[in-house]
């Protein structure tokens, strides 16, 4: 039978997550929007309370956690501000591809000083550059080869921590003109010259910061390279077929955080002498909302249930993060609509998850992208699928039923 419950141990996690959510972020979230900085001491509280580097094997040193754990962490981290949350989980992003493709001797020697010591360390995933984003594979970064060592060129952008990480990964073109077939994938030590470019300025999930990152002539050794040259790209796709769900899982979290603060101002309003939720055009709305944050979280824990079974996620995540995000778009827009004026003032909060809620849509993949890698997903379903309806599509052979 199929089992919808969380084992205890599942829901101590997701209790504990959300009691530090609650605790510690929620009434910083406001704070934090103003400050357009990384909150590091929030960061420091979530990586003692073992909510950082997930994946990383015990053997590593880090926690083994699954990924159906990370969309119990992340939703809760999430429900307290997408900004913060998207700081404390982007380790998850720049270390999944090492733990993909990295041999655990490596993951020992580079990962496991950042994920064991008393203070929180970071990393960055260094995939975009500025006329590389959803196309991926037009990588401009080089690596080449020089006896024992690699020496990378290039400007990565939007790198989420990258001020202040200490480890980078970077993916790189080795073959210029290849495509994805010449892409390979390095681990970046800060010290080995990696330079910090322009901070972004954005409009919303201002507690977590993206910049450029420059490599100029940055020579690391050759057991920096993660996997083979030339899985580059797929090592990337694989990374974020598993990293989706960690986005979708906060943007679940903004989705149940806006049905709650909206049904809460709802049930309190009073309007023409009764609370503004006795009109159906309020409740509908709040019960619309519900059903968003109920689909959100199950699409996500079960893409996520998916890959840790290990079946290949890319259909189910890439739905995930798509709906969890539309929907934390659209409950953030309802839940300031609720709101009325006080929606649209800086002090109760909504307006900061609704700019947050707008970045969940655009990165680990546009929600456009989504939708491609979505229909090439079905494309080659559909091609194996027997429906059993025999109607010829072209028109030809239908059959007649008018006799
Ligand atoms: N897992 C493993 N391998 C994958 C894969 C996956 N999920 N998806 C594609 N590949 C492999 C393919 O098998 C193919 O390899 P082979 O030729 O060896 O078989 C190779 O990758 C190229 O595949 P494809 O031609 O389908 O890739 P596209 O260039 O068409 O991919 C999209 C297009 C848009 C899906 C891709 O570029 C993408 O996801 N872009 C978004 C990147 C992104 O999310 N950026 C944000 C970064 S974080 S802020």
């Amino acid at each position: 039978m199929v089992d919808y419950s969380l084992s205890p141990s599942e829901q101590e996690l997701y209790v504990r997550a959300m009691e530090f959510a609650r605790k510690e972020i929620v009434p910083r979230a406001i704070e934090l929007d103003i400050a357009n900085e990384i909150p590091i001491d929030i960061c420091q509280k979530a990586y003692k309370a073992g909510f950082m580097n997930l994946h990383i094997p015990k053997e590593a040193g880090g926690p083994g956690k699954s990924l159906f754990e990370e969309t119990l962490i992340y939703e809760a981290i999430g429900y307290g501000d997408a900004g913060t949350a998207t700081s404390i989980n982007v380790n998850n992003l720049a270390f999944a591809p090492l733990v993909i493709g990295a041999t655990i001797e490596q993951l020992q020697k580079y990962v496991q000083p950042l994920v064991t010591g008393e203070k929180v360390k970071f990393g960055a995933f260094c995939l975009t550059e500025r006329d590389a984003g959803s196309d991926a594979s037009a990588t401009k970064t080089t690596a080449v080869k020089e006896g024992d060592e690699w020496v990378l060129n290039g400007t990565k952008c939007w790198s989420t921590n990258a001020p202040v990480a200490d480890l980078f990964t970077v993916f790189a073109q080795t073959e210029p003109g290849s495509g994805y077939k010449g892409m390979a994938v390095f681990m970046v030590p800060k010290d080995a010259g990696v330079e910090i470019g322009h901070i972004e300025n954005k409009i919303g999930q201002k507690a977590s910061q993206q910049s450029e990152v420059f490599l100029k002539n940055v020579y690391v050794p050759e057991d920096c390279l993660v996997g083979e040259v030339g899985k580059g790209f797929h090592i990337a796709m694989m990374t974020l077929d598993k990293t989706r769900t960690g986005i979708a899982s906060i943007a679940t979290g903004v989705c149940q955080r806006a049905v709650d603060e909206a049904t809460k101002f709802a049930l309190k309003r009073v309007q023409f002498g009764k609370p503004i939720f006795n009109n159906q055009g309020i409740s509908f709305m709040l019960a619309d909302m519900a059903a968003r944050a109920q689909n959100a979280r199950l699409s996500t824990r079960y893409a996520a249930w998916l890959a840790d079974h290990g079946e290949k996620s890319s259909f189910d995540s890439a739905i995930a993060k798509l709906v969890a995000s539309d929907w934390a778009m659209q409950n953030t827009t309802d839940a300031i609509q609720i709101f009325g004026g006080y929606g649209y003032a800086v002090e109760y909060g909504i307006g900061t998850m609704f700019r947050g809620a707008k970045l969940l849509q655009i990165y680990e993949g546009t929600n456009q992208v989504q939708r491609i890698v979505i229909a090439n997903e079905l494309k080659k379903k559909v091609k194996t699928l027997d429906t059993g309806f025999k109607l010829n599509y072209a028109g030809v052979d239908a059959p007649d039923h008018t006799s």
